[in-house]
């Protein structure tokens, strides 16, 4: 354990990439805007899968740039990068075998993983894989009708009876896909918030992970993020007074939406996030850094900007 967790410890700053469909609306929906993260407008705006769905036909980011994005994290001084694969919404951004909801089916084609995941090799980055395990698009989850805004109807879907094992067969085969693929160094994994999501699968989850690549990092919402804490935790956009006692890794927003957002413009300034680093390396944790990539694939240059302020002053 203590072995394959050593690059973790000593990178100290890697980036955050919230990039899916959501990415085009902005956190608008036809003419609204939506309080909360863009990447949620599909619960926030109450948009059924099916309609949702549409959003493959005009997904095209030309301007993703994988080299100019690694090359970035780079000079900002991070050591890896970890992109959703595949956030609540459930549309892959690779070519899956086992769903057609995914970047193949789009006008784009690009498999953004491939382009991404080679960008950070040859920029001596580690590449890692955020996966959600719930998903609001795969046809063994529906929504929770009695469940309770704010987490929303689509913050608590639910398993449909019976096919819990159908859909983890379908995790299971996507995970092996981002690794023999892509050769994943971290999973890391979100939404172990739903009911339907225990301590076993997560731990059953975990060792399948484990045998396909012994040397993989897995955060701890691969289980109840509350219980277990292994291989690290990870706070959000907050991090402990106190040095703790396993590995952890706090993650943040420059400005309040993970996703790319039009109306978030309250960007924190370079010297605020460059105390926050200092604050939590200090503390023995990492700081995952997000940014999030508009609809044509082109960063904020509000991103870019503090991520090159903050890597001059680490220079110093
Ligand atoms: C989750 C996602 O729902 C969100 O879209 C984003 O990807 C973020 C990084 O992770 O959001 C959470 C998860 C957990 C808490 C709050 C927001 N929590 O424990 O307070």
């Amino acid at each position: 354990y203590e072995k394959r967790m050593q690059w973790f410890s000593e990178a100290k700053y890697g980036m955050f990439i919230h990039f899916g469909l959501y990415s085009q609306l902005g956190g608008v929906w036809k003419d609204k805007s939506y309080d909360g993260y863009a990447e949620w407008i599909q619960s926030n705006a109450d948009i059924t899968a099916q309609e949702y769905a549409m959003l493959t036909a005009t997904f095209n980011p030309k301007d993703f740039d994988a080299d100019f994005i690694a090359k970035t994290a780079k000079q900002a001084g991070m050591k890896y990068i970890v992109i959703t694969t595949k956030h609540h919404e459930g549309f892959c951004l690779w070519d899956s075998q086992y769903t057609t909801f995914d970047v193949g089916s789009t006008p784009f084609k690009r498999d953004i993983l491939k382009e991404l995941s080679i960008a950070c090799r040859k920029y001596g980055l580690k590449f890692g894989t955020y996966y959600s395990i719930i998903d609001w698009h795969h046809p063994s989850q529906e929504r929770n009708i009695d469940g309770n805004k704010p987490w929303g109807w689509w913050g608590q879907i639910r398993m449909k009876f019976g096919k819990k094992k159908e859909y983890i067969t379908y995790m299971k085969s996507q995970i092996k896909e981002l690794i023999d693929n892509y050769d994943s160094d971290i999973l890391w994994f979100d939404g172990d918030w739903v009911e339907w999501w225990n301590l076993e699968v997560g731990a059953d989850l975990y060792q399948y992970i484990r045998t396909l690549k012994p040397s993989i990092i897995i955060n701890n919402r691969v289980s109840k993020r509350a219980v277990f804490k292994k291989d690290f935790g990870t706070p959000e956009q907050e991090h402990p007074e106190d040095k703790l006692k396993h590995y952890w890794e706090a993650c943040y927003t420059m400005n309040h939406s993970w996703g790319f957002k039009t109306s978030d413009t309250d960007w924190k300034n370079a010297e605020v996030v460059y105390n926050k680093l200092k604050d939590i390396n200090n503390k023995g944790g990492n700081l995952l850094l997000n940014i999030g990539p508009d609809g044509n694939g082109n960063v904020p240059k509000q991103s870019v900007e503090i991520l090159l302020k903050v890597g001059e002053m680490l220079k110093k």
